[in-house]
């Protein structure tokens, strides 16, 4: 099994994912500033020319969730409960929240302070920040007021949608996101961190 890789938020829950349940696979690191996301052959794999990507003899999949599920199901974790109807439903719902507001409201947090900084792409641009602020405020405080009293977003477990959410909000310190206002959100993303292939999830 191949996972193809940038260092950036969509393929780390991938790779700390792998590295949690100790799956085995070849770990190839592409670059977004060099075109080796842009190759003939790399799209012929991923049309939409970004990572991850999984291939797994027949199998070629990419999206980082439908690739966490397959890793789930190939491992047999319950981090996807594959068994439980109401239970998919409940990290289906956390996952397409995350895709669709979550990312939006601290996306740009994440792209000016760590994108920019991991690919040299330039400064931050503060202006973009501050128009994100109200987005922020408004996402944060549904994803605060669910974690009261608890440890993980779905389920009552680790399950996917715990990394689906996070791999952003991780940095909200070195993105300037004002998260210290959502003392349930910092505390769950301090319980993840515990886990040492959250902690350090990309391959040596
Ligand atoms: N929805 C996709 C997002 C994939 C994506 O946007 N990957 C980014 C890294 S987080 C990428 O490859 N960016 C490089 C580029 O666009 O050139 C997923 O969940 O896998």
């Amino acid at each position: 099994m191949q996972i193809y890789w940038i260092k950036a938020q969509a393929p780390l829950r991938v790779l700390a994912l792998c590295k949690h349940l100790g799956v085995q696979a070849e770990f190839i690191q592409l670059d977004p500033t060099d075109g080796s996301l842009k190759t003939d052959k790399y799209a012929k794999l991923n049309p939409n020319m970004k990572a991850p990507t999984l291939v797994d003899g027949e199998t070629v999949l990419w999206e980082a969730s439908a690739i966490m599920v397959y890793l789930c199901q190939k491992a047999g974790s319950d981090m996807w409960p594959a068994n439980h109807a109401a239970e998919q439903v409940d990290v289906i719902k956390w996952l397409s929240w995350n895709d669709c507001h979550w990312m939006e409201a601290i996306g740009n947090f994440y792209f000016e302070y760590i994108v920019k900084s991991t690919f040299n792409f330039g400064q931050p641009d503060q202006q973009a920040i501050e128009a994100g602020l109200p987005l922020f405020h408004k996402y944060a405080a549904v994803l605060n007021q669910h974690l009261q009293g608890k440890d993980h977003v779905a389920c009552g477990r680790l399950t996917i949608a715990d990394f689906q959410l996070a791999s952003m909000a991780r940095y909200w310190q070195e993105s300037q996101m004002p998260m210290q206002d959502y003392p349930n959100i910092v505390n769950w993303l301090n319980k993840l961190m515990q886990l040492p292939a959250w902690a350090e999830p990309w391959p040596l």
